[in-house]
């Protein structure tokens, strides 16, 4: 072959290669050749981060000088930055490496002209791994821990580690600055020395990236693995046990940043099995990392009785004891009062606190809204939480400014999100479920962003070349509808109008409204929640029913509690609704159920064309999966509207409108699928 044939065909594979993407390296894809010099009077590790992020991505002027310069100005906070044409200005190494990850995206997105500034609305922004010792992953839809393996295999491979600095470096670019390296769920073994070898390792490779390591800890170490007879808070060689721990880990991981705790909850051990209460066990802990500098995230999602709503029960139990727990203690409360469902009002937790810190937990793995089968784009969930008004000292209270120390004045504030990242190599199973790492990044950052701004930055960095405007139109605006529009989408076809929690048991994937237990708690079934029956469907909580409404400030209260004045998305959350109740748009309540689910599923197969349509504009490797995974959530969407429409109709009997498509499968078949093998 000739010299020219070969080299033609080399430059061909190069180019066919490049153009395959597999997702690994998210929306850090930039690569540029283009010259700058910086200008640093200090040295350090993550300086040193900062500058090879620039020499890697710079997209300004050629051999442009650039400084780093530790500024006293009042208006820089934390780790925040100001970005200037030729300066990047903050008071921290770590707020130039975040300083200079906001620069390279603005010029990646071609807005890197204006000057810009920018603090942190929290300050510890953390991901929470739900990863198990034995490499498992709970509620993972991605591969495996990228942590963990077992008890025979701790060590860390060259391989491991350059997936820790991605990991790293993927986390600093949005500000995520801490990690909770084991679920809450947690193993006492993670306190022994061995593992804690293994976590001193992972913190110092992920030091450099700002991200603290912080640990679940069971509150039953002491006995499991310390030989004491019991955990008791009050019990002074517990105590003893727990501050030698936490002396233990300081000396291994000096920055190591504190403990999460799910205590009396799902079975897990906890301060009440010896009487004593949360606050006991939280301030026994919090003594313990306190000399340290370190914190206890206290989790509420608890619910002990099955008689009382289990929607009130976190907040009835901790209610009290506000003002009662040690500075360093701050409680972690989900969202929603139940769990990570599709919609649900937020936490009345958030709006109750006046002294206690309280830090929301968003789930970024998709457990209820279709795993890594499904594209739900959840940056509008948090968006939608973190604007809701508690009403708690007048209009403006919103969940963000009760969390975020505008109310409070607190100084401790922190975010957190339970991660979807595994050993996959696209990281999170779906490559749209990397905009929810990317947007949980974002929003823990600046909690006033807009989803439609984080996905239009998302997509323009994952899919387009810096500084590409040419598929605007064709690619970037159709792509954003779809992501801004999923959510919604996922609400309609599995649970609109407030319905929540008709899941399967166990794998929490596909729809089981019919699922009824008399051998476990009524809370963990799909009737307690829905209550259907002839007259209507949906719960009362209404000052008529369980009362739950009385946990909100009012005016909120009286708005929810009011049939007619209930915003329609939490109706059936708040209220037993009559199947011939007219709603706002004038249909009964039975007719606008049917719609809802249609349109659902009619949003899937619209989402199914928008992605056709840009093929050629995207890669052959993402494209065919993206595609592969919409055909899977239509089916999905199918099947969730079927089972709830033909399992509601024998309550309501009445005839699904004509207008609309008729159900494809026989309840009987679908109540079949109780696994999650049965959507493979
Ligand atoms: C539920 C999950 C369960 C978690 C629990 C928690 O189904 O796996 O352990 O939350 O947050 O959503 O503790």
């Amino acid at each position: 072959m000739k010299k020219t044939t070969l080299l033609l065909l080399a430059l061909l594979t190069c180019t066919y290669f490049a153009k395959a993407e597999d997702g690994h390296e998210l929306w850090l894809r930039n690569k540029s050749a283009t010259n700058v010099n910086i200008q640093t009077a200090k040295k350090s590790p993550v300086l040193d981060i900062a500058i090879n992020e620039l020499k890697k991505g710079w997209l300004g002027k050629n051999d442009a000088k650039l400084k780093f310069e530790f500024s006293t100005d009042a208006s820089i906070k934390g780790d925040g930055f100001r970005l200037e044409r030729s300066t990047i200005k903050a008071k921290t190494d770590l707020g130039i490496l975040y300083g200079t990850f906001e620069m390279l995206r603005r010029q990646y997105l071609g807005k890197a002209d204006e000057n810009f500034s920018s603090n942190p609305s929290y300050s510890r922004r953390i991901l929470n791994h739900w990863d198990n010792l034995d490499g498992s992953v709970e509620r993972g839809y991605a591969g495996k821990s990228i942590f963990w393996r077992n008890d025979q295999d701790l060590t860390i491979s060259q391989a491991d580690r350059e997936l820790y600095q991605l990991y790293g470096r993927a986390n600093a670019s949005v500000g995520i600055n801490g990690t909770v390296l084991n679920n809450v769920n947690a193993s006492a073994k993670i306190l022994t020395a061995p593992y804690l070898k293994k976590v001193q390792a992972i913190a110092g490779i992920l030091r450099p990236y700002g991200l603290k390591v912080y640990l679940s800890v069971n509150f039953s170490a002491p006995v499991t693995i310390g030989k004491l007879k019991t955990a008791d808070p009050l019990d002074a060689q517990v105590r003893k046990w727990w501050a030698d721990k936490a002396k233990e880990i300081y000396q291994l991981v000096p920055d190591f940043g504190g403990f999460l705790v799910k205590a009396n909850s799902e079975g897990q051990p906890g301060p009440q099995d010896f009487g004593r209460t949360h606050v006991d066990g939280a301030n026994m802990m919090a003594d313990a990392v306190a000399p340290f500098g370190g914190i206890v995230m206290w989790r509420a999602f608890v619910y002990q009785t099955s008689e009382q709503d289990r929607t009130k029960q976190a907040y009835n139990e901790f209610l009290h004891y506000d003002g009662q727990f040690k500075k360093n203690v701050i409680l972690q409360v989900k969202n929603g009062p139940l769990d990570f469902q599709p919609r649900e009002p937020f936490s009345a937790l958030f709006g109750a606190m006046n002294q206690t810190p309280v830090m929301p937990e968003f789930q970024i793995t998709q457990e209820y809204l279709g795993q890594s089968k499904q594209l739900a784009f959840l940056s509008t969930l948090w968006e939608e939480c973190l604007n809701s008004d508690t009403y708690q000292k007048g209009k403006g209270s919103t969940v963000a400014a009760c969390t975020d120390g505008t109310l409070s004045k607190n100084p401790l504030t922190a975010i957190a999100g339970v991660a979807n990242i595994g050993s996959d190599r696209n990281w999170t199973g779906h490559i749209f479920a990397q905009s929810n790492w990317y947007a949980f990044g974002r929003l823990a950052w600046n909690n006033q962003l807009k989803s439609e701004d984080i996905a239009d930055e998302w997509i323009r960095q994952t899919f387009l070349d810096a500084g590409e405007k040419a598929k605007d139109q064709a690619f970037v605006k159709p792509v954003k509808e779809m992501m801004l529009e999923s959510r919604e989408a996922i609400v309609n076809y599995m649970m609109p109008l407030g319905l929540h929690h008709i899941f399967a048991e166990g794998h929490h994937y596909g729809p089981a409204p019919w699922f009824a237990n008399t051998k476990i708690r009524a809370d963990w079934t799909s009737v307690y929640y829905h209550k259907a029956d002839t007259i209507g469907l949906g719960f009362n909580r209404s000052h008529t029913g369980s009362n739950s409404v009385e946990q909100y400030h009012e005016p909120l209260r009286s708005k929810l509690d009011n049939l007619a004045t209930c915003p329609e998305e939490y109706l059936l959350w708040f209220h037993h609704v009559p199947w011939t109740y007219k709603l706002k748009n004038g249909k009964d309540l039975w007719t606008e159920l049917c719609y809802r689910y249609d349109t659902g599923v009619q949003q899937v197969r619209t989402f199914q064309k928008t992605w056709d349509k840009v093929h050629g504009l995207v890669d052959e490797e993402r494209f065919t999966a993206v595609q592969s995974k919409l055909r899977t959530q239509s089916r999905d969407a199918q099947i969730w509207k079927d089972a709830c429409l033909l399992y509601f109709q024998t309550f309501s009997k009445r005839d699904i409108p004509y207008d609309i498509e008729r159900p494809v499968h026989d309840l009987e078949a679908l109540k079949k699928l109780t696994k999650s093998k049965s959507y493979e």
